[in-house]
């Protein structure tokens, strides 16, 4: 099957993962393609952790690589290289079981990122030297050009700034995926900025291809193998009731004249009240919805079918099998209605505050005056990351913020005196939900946010607590703008660790 490799020149560099795998230096930093489950090469990696691995076992115990990827990746490449012990650092985003574990274990270096700024720190030489790129791609063009596959993430900047390039050619990627994706060429780096040209979700300002300098491709590898492909679970009734909350609110908005009656483009985080939402919207009294977002899930694809949604823009798909099944079927509807661009593009501040992006985004707590935690577990354990969620946050028309009331059956209150750890200050969140209600702190004083968030958002089995919190802080705190008891503030996540209830 050599119609997907139609360049002479790269045909001719065809070769096994393992001897792929053999051309990335022990020590490199190496930039692979991969965003949430989608596009990420499926051979090359496990080859290298067999390599990493068998090194270690003659004794190289610090062979390791840096690895950068888009954001989260699969098994067959996070989980296979962290097995290795393969990783020195990780960036920027990851949610694999066993690198979480080897981070937390003070045993891999992580850096957390902002999405969108991935890319650009790589050209400013902020992250150091990118040595080699691993992407996969849907074909290669006669004068090396790549057809990009499910994701696009970082793969430009990659591409450009590694001195070797691997490329993995999957044949289990549809080929009508070819006209889908929009790489934008025109960033330059400052003092040379000009505007991003986009004043649409769907408009399309560069090139359907991804370039590629023939002479640093070192390595082409066939590969077949499906993405990860998750499975939803079915929205439960907490993520519904978190989605009715947020309907009843965007129709309010409306009615005041804040929102126009076709809203403003959609960011949607993963999971499942992501999910819900989307249900909800896909049942609800709008149309001709947009997105801007980063990453596709079912739901999108579902409102894109029923005509809810008119046209979405994001940078990776991420799909349960049934609606790849689907979305290969009917892939010359989706070209006409979907774009995939660079992560620095679908994440760009630029863009998101000029669209108004309404962004909804979950958490793992919040805190009284409305500062929010989405990374770390009890101030120390990382859970994933930030992703992109800062990226929607602080630059989005709206933003919203998403969580049960409580964790772990009833023993944790997502709703904290202070959040153990601050991914997005309370300048940066206006809307905070639960199953409980919706709290919504545009324009409100922190005194006037705290009284909201406990009536409306706390669990009924926290909220006398979090209430005497903040009436004895407001007759002890030295300052009464943000009242805190400084020594106590803490003292619901401690709580926890000794005893098992907050
Ligand atoms: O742990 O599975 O061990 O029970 O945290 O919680 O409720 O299943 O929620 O899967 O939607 O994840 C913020 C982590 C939420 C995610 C976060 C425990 C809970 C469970 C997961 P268990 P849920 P979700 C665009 C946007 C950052 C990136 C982002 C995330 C586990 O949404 O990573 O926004 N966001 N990207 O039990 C202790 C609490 C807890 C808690 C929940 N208060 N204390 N544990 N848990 N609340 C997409 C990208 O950027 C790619």
């Amino acid at each position: 099957p050599t119609d997907r490799i139609r360049s002479p020149e790269l045909l001719a560099k065809v070769m096994s993962a393992e001897a792929a795998a053999a051309l990335i230096p022990v020590g490199a930093n190496v930039g692979m393609s991969g965003f949430t489950g989608a596009g990420y090469p499926k051979a090359v990696p496990q080859a290298l952790a067999d390599r990493l691995a068998a090194l270690h076992a003659a004794g190289d115990t610090a062979a390791r690589i840096g690895l950068w990827t888009g954001a989260s990746t699969a098994p067959e490449l996070d989980g296979a290289l962290a097995k290795a012990d393969g990783i020195e650092m990780r960036l920027p985003y990851q949610s694999d079981p066993t690198c979480r574990q080897l981070i937390n274990a003070g045993k891999m270096h992580y850096t957390d990122l902002h999405l969108s700024h991935v890319a650009q720190f790589a050209w400013f030489g902020f992250l150091g030297k990118l040595d080699v790129a691993v992407v996969e791609v849907v074909a290669i063009l006669p004068d090396g050009r790549l057809v990009p596959s499910t994701s696009v993430g970082n793969n430009k900047t990659w591409l450009d700034q590694a001195d070797k390039i691997i490329i993995e050619v999957n044949e289990q990627q549809s080929l009508g995926l070819e006209g889908m994706h929009d790489i934008y060429y025109g960033t330059e780096i400052p003092p040379h900025r000009k505007p991003i040209p986009m004043l649409h979700t769907s408009d399309r300002i560069g090139e359907p291809y991804l370039r590629c300098d023939p002479r640093k491709v070192v390595a082409v590898v066939r590969t077949c193998q499906a993405d990860r492909n998750s499975v939803f679970a079915a929205p439960d009734e907490v993520s519904d009731q978190i989605a009715g909350h947020i309907m009843e609110f965007l129709q309010h908005e409306v009615k005041a004249g804040r929102l126009p009656p076709e809203l403003l483009p959609l960011q949607s985080g993963v999971g499942n009240v992501a999910n819900a939402v989307l249900s909800g919207l896909n049942q609800g009294p709008f149309e001709n919805l947009t997105a801007f977002t980063e990453v596709l899930q079912d739901g999108m694809l579902e409102m894109l079918r029923s005509g809810k949604l008119s046209f979405a823009s994001a940078t990776a798909l991420s799909l349960s099998p049934a609606a790849t099944a689907e979305f290969n079927a009917n892939i010359d509807f989706y070209r006409q209605r979907i774009v995939l661009r660079p992560q620095e593009i679908s994440n760009h501040p630029e863009l998101v505050r000029r669209l108004g992006v309404i962004a909804m985004n979950a958490m793992i707590e919040a805190d009284l005056y409305g500062n929010v935690n989405s990374t770390h577990i009890m101030g120390s354990s990382i859970m994933n990351g930030i992703g992109g969620s800062g990226d929607f946050a602080r630059n989005g028309y709206l933003s919203f913020f998403v969580t049960p009331s409580v964790a772990k059956g009833g023993a944790i209150s997502c709703i904290v005196p202070m959040v153990s750890h601050v991914d997005h200050t309370e300048h940066d969140v206006q809307v905070i939900v639960t199953e409980q209600g919706l709290a919504d702190l545009r324009g409100l004083a922190p005194t006037q946010r705290a009284k909201l968030i406990v009536e409306r958002c706390a669990h009924p089995s926290f909220r006398p607590q979090l209430q005497d919190y903040l009436d004895r802080a407001a007759r002890g705190a030295p300052g009464l703008h943000t009242p805190h008891l400084l020594t106590e503030a803490l003292s619901w996540h401690t709580r926890f660790l000794e005893t098992g209830h907050m």
